[in-house]
């Protein structure tokens, strides 16, 4: 009797320990390398809130800010390998994964971000989210970073003169660091997270970046000028492991392609709020902007790199992407 009730008791233990591995609610992890009050964090927090509304709380998705994960080259990583299910990137390292989206980090390449926006929903941009899946990657939708300006703590600059010997941190982007060149600057590969740190040692003497990032990581603390030379167009990118989205059912990977849309709405609309007050903050702690930069100037100190870009990437295919309306 003795006997039967602790066999009872065990077999009742195991069912409740199966119950409970089934049932077990893992969050998929998902991550940014910059402050999560910022036009990112906006976008993975609202992912992770739709995605949940949208699998009726079935899957649940935990949001990791500030390069708690690494910075966005190890994220990239992670997520390729799957250990980490989620990441929401800028295009920076992307290169390195995917050599496809180079040319999206081409200088000067769109007008504005109405002209980036389409391209990325419209058919070139949907089409480029395919090259991702050989690499591992389920590229949910094109997100926003933002239209880069640079800041330094030596001088103001109007014109790519100005620029000539200072030492400025850029992404892990190839075809940044050949541009950039092109405008006379001495180029600093560096991981994000840390950026601060070397403009604050004097490491670098300068960085460029989006309004929005630029708030978010306050720089205003490290660096003297701002010069809105909105220099390129920055994407950003949902990405998530293919084997872990090839895993949903049909209707959940419509719930996280749907999310990702959602997000990215979200995350551009505070892109546009922190373009709309960037300059009167940024100012209001101190750092001296230049907004009237010598534009023309720019563009015509990367001639040459453009010439290497066309060989490169076709002519057509850029001017496909600058023509799109
Ligand atoms: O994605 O590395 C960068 O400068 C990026 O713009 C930043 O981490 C936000």
């Amino acid at each position: 009797m003795k006997k039967t009730t602790l066999c009872l008791a065990l077999a009742g233990l195991l069912g409740l320990a199966a119950f409970g591995t089934a049932h077990a609610q893992t969050a998929m992890k998902i991550s940014i390398s910059i402050a999560q009050n910022s036009h990112q964090g906006i976008g993975i927090d609202t992912f992770a809130k739709e995605v949940e509304t949208r699998t009726q709380g079935r899957i649940k998705v935990q949001p990791f800010y500030s390069g708690s994960l690494g910075g966005e080259r190890e994220s990239i990583e992670a997520v390729q390998l799957g250990t980490q299910e989620l990441t929401l990137t800028s295009t920076g390292p992307v290169p390195n994964f995917v050599p496809e989206a180079r040319i999206l980090d081409i200088p000067f390449l769109f007008r504005d971000k109405a002209h980036a926006r389409a391209v990325l929903d419209g058919p070139i941009g949907q089409e480029m989210l395919k090259a991702f899946e050989p690499k591992g990657f389920k590229a949910l939708a094109w997100a926003e970073n933002g239209v880069r300006h640079m800041t330094n703590s030596k001088r103001s600059v109007t014109a790519p003169d100005d620029l000539k010997g200072l030492k400025m941190r850029t992404m892990e982007n190839p075809v940044h660091v050949a541009a950039y060149k092109g405008f006379g600057i001495i180029t600093t590969p560096m991981a994000f997270p840390e950026v601060f740190t070397a403009l604050q040692q004097g490491t670098v003497d300068g960085q460029e970046n989006p309004l929005s990032v630029i708030m978010a990581a306050k720089f205003d603390q490290v660096q003297k000028h701002l010069s809105l030379t909105g220099h390129v167009y920055s994407p950003a990118i949902f990405l998530m492991n293919k084997a872990a989205f090839d895993k949903l059912s049909a209707a959940d990977q419509a719930a996280f392609l749907g999310a990702a849309r959602e997000a990215t709405k979200a995350n551009r609309a505070r892109v546009d709020e922190d373009d709309a007050k960037g300059v009167a903050e940024l100012r209001s702690k101190g750092m001296q902007v230049v907004e009237n930069v010598d534009k023309a100037k720019f563009q015509t100190a990367l001639t040459p790199v453009y010439a290497q870009f066309e060989q490169q990437f076709g002519k057509a295919n850029i001017d496909r992407i600058r023509n799109f309306k």
